[in-house]
């Protein structure tokens, strides 16, 4: 047995990484074995996601002595103020002839800004979890399944057998809490959460990234969401509930269109709802509707008649009308339907 010195703390026992995932790893090292400089990338109006993923990988592989050059198509939303590492976004030009890593983007034009480095690169690292992925990588480490892509890359870094230093385990955790909506979200797995509370004894920081996601709002938000949940319509007994926000009301509170994005999830809270709508006043023709359904309506395939898009429980229109247009025109099918309902 070892003698321990001073406070020994033992390495927390880990789950194995997944095997396809423990298959790829190999490769993956080789691309950036003797590159002393990498590049990750994020997609555009990034999210906690990407950006999580692309700083775990800058702030594991720079101790061991690479340096990790990390792209984000401006503007970068400044609600990720909170991530460890997040000062060093886009802090050098883009370096020439690297390896490339992307993360959570299903093709190369979701990395805006920065397309070119992608398809100019030598070698592109196609790390992602969206079943829309194209594949456009030279490696291409896609799971469906994964709740998160930095779920993907924590089990890279496992599989690599690397030192996660804490702050790359606080990004990490904040893939998983912000894509699983705070373990709400139906892709809140056994397996994210094993990773979740792993990367907590990694030194993640719970605490931090809880409030970095859920709790520092500008109070022009919470003035704006007042506004929207006072003038909130309830029909069919509950069942489908929406309002509006005019831009005059966006005024009012201090807050902006993208701050009203947020709002939907606030609608989507009502014991045996099965829709919600948020109407979003963005210019005199110019409506963004967002969709939230629980079991009945696929809200993908209702956004698709106005020609959004999503997924079956979460999905968003952009439609050239005035705002009150837009609410007939998408009421109007939407009752149809809640009346074709058991
Ligand atoms: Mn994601």
């Amino acid at each position: 047995m070892k003698s321990s010195k001073g406070s020994h703390t033992p390495a927390p026992e880990l789950a194995p990484p997944r095997p396809e995932v423990a298959e790829l790893a190999p490769r993956i090292w080789q691309v950036i074995d003797d590159a002393p400089v990498v590049t990750a990338v994020t997609h555009k109006d990034a999210d906690g996601d990407t950006l999580g993923s692309a700083l775990a990988l800058a702030l594991t592989l720079e101790p061991l002595g690479k340096s990790v050059s990390v792209l984000s198509s401006p503007p970068v939303p400044g609600a990720w103020w909170f991530l460890p590492g997040i000062e060093r976004i886009n802090r050098e030009a883009p370096p020439g002839n690297t390896p490339v890593f992307i993360f959570d983007a299903s093709d190369a034009s979701r990395a805006g800004t920065y397309e070119p480095v992608v398809t100019q690169a030598r070698v592109v690292v196609n790390i992602d979890h969206h079943v829309s992925n194209a594949r456009f990588g030279t490696i291409n480490l896609v799971l469906t399944e994964a709740a998160s892509t930095g779920e993907l890359v924590y089990d890279l870094l496992k599989a690599w057998k690397v030192a996660i230093p804490p702050g790359a385990a606080s990004c990490l955790y904040a893939t998983i809490l912000s894509d699983t909506g705070g373990f709400r979200h139906d892709n809140t797995s056994a397996h994210a959460l094993r990773a979740a509370a792993e990367l907590v004894q990694l030194g993640a920081d719970p605490v931090a990234i809880a409030r970095g996601l859920f709790k520092s709002r500008p109070a022009s938000s919470l003035r704006m969401q007042g506004r929207i949940l006072q003038g909130l319509h309830y029909e069919f007994g509950d069942r489908l509930v929406w309002g509006s926000i005019s831009q005059a009301g966006l005024r009012d509170s201090g807050a902006s269109t993208d701050q009203a994005d947020s709002a939907i999830d606030q609608l989507n809270t009502v014991r045996g709802q099965e829709l919600a709508i948020l109407f979003k006043e963005a210019g005199p023709r110019l409506t963004k509707v967002s969709i939230r359904s629980r079991d009945q309506v696929d809200a993908a395939e209702l956004a698709a008649k106005f020609g959004g898009g999503g997924h079956r429980r979460a999905s968003g229109i952009e439609l050239a009308m005035p705002l009150k247009d837009a609410e007939a025109t998408v009421l109007a099918e939407v009752r149809a339907r809640m009346n074709d309902l058991a």
